[in-house]
């Protein structure tokens, strides 16, 4: 967070003489006035992303109606970092909000990971009954409890995640075999992949575009949002439709920082973004299920599989039942509630 002071007289009255001294410039006395509170937003998205669309409309917003007092300096494609670092930037406080995957999080808050649970959710109404509804209320209670980061009420979309690979179509669970993919750093993700059979590599999203490219890894797994906007389809060629989880991006302050705000201002920016959240979630639906079309105009080959197969073999290994286990009767019966039976 930057508080800069307000503008002294001095400075007040020089900005007027510049106004003056150059006849027909649209020099206002609020472009003059730097803005009171200025706080950074780091996510790890493109700049073509709705994610960063919406956060953009929000900052706009934000800044007119607070009068110009704050300003959103929004950092896009993890220009700040890696997203294990950028999270270690917003709970110090170097950083003052930063959107990140529940399962990310888990890795200081356990119960986050449990929107990410394989084929929980079977469509968009029940994920947003879900993380508009007591679960979702349960995690921001248990992301409060960390004391260093609160989260908005709205979660942000990333979507349902589709399987990609340079080498072949994933068509029965047993093509994961053996198979080198990377994951983002988060157990859930390693944990589910290992019970498809593959092998799953943990690597950052800002370095996956190079990990596939190089070969480090065979595949990796997002939405098809994702797979446009980083340009995933130059080092992928095949995209199966495994739906195997619903992934969202929670939106985190540093409590410090957050807390240091008038609350006349908290009011503005917390209304803004959240309206942003929501809409975000449109754009992010409509773009996942025009995006086949114009993947496949990008060579990349699509196929359609029997979700059953998969869900079957997770349970087969036992990863409902770990998983239970790990997130707790609480937790796991807000989920069934919402989803139905799971394990
Ligand atoms: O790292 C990923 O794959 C991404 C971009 O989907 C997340 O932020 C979880």
């Amino acid at each position: 967070m930057t508080k800069l002071p307000a503008l002294s007289r001095r400075q007040f009255t020089t900005a007027l003489a510049l106004g003056a001294a150059v006849p027909g410039s649209v020099f206002s006395i609020r472009q003059a006035r730097a803005a009171e509170f200025t706080y950074k937003f780091a996510n790890n998205l493109a700049l073509s992303h709705p994610l960063n669309k919406r956060l953009q409309e929000a900052a706009d917003k934000i800044k007119d109606e607070s009068k110009g007092r704050f300003e959103l300096q929004i950092y896009p494609s993890s220009q700040l970092g890696s997203d294990t670092d950028t999270l270690g930037q917003v709970r110090n406080g170097a950083v003052d909000f930063f959107s990140l995957s529940g399962l990310i999080l888990s890795t200081l808050v356990p119960t986050t990971a449990i929107s990410g649970v394989g084929f929980a959710f079977p469509d968009y109404a029940t994920v947003w009954k879900t993380m508009d509804g007591p679960l979702g209320a349960f995690i921001r209670e248990e992301i409060a409890k960390s004391r260093q980061l609160i989260a908005f009420e709205k979660i942000w979309d990333n979507g349902f995640r589709q399987t990609t690979t340079s080498t072949k179509p994933i068509l029965s669970p047993d093509d994961f075999n053996g198979m080198k993919l990377r994951v983002p750093p988060a157990p859930l993700w390693s944990s589910m992949f290992k019970a498809f059979g593959a092998a799953p590599t943990t690597i950052n999203f800002n370095e996956t575009y190079s990990a596939l490219q190089s070969k480090i890894v065979d595949g990796q797994e997002n939405p098809l949002a994702i797979i446009e906007t980083a340009k995933l389809y130059e080092v992928q060629s095949y995209c199966s439709t495994t739906n195997h989880m619903w992934d969202g991006f929670w939106i985190l302050a540093n409590r410090a920082n957050w807390e240091a705000l008038p609350k006349d201002i908290q009011e503005i920016v917390a209304k803004n973004i959240n309206v942003a959240g929501v809409n975000q979630r449109e754009d992010v639906a409509k773009l996942n299920a025009t995006l086949r079309e114009q993947l496949t105009a990008r060579n990349m080959k699509f196929n359609d599989v029997d979700a059953t197969k998969f869900r079957d073999k997770l349970r087969a290994a036992g990863f409902y039942a770990e998983w239970k286990g790990k997130f707790g009767e609480k937790a796991w019966s807000l989920l069934e509630a919402s989803v139905g039976k799971l394990s």
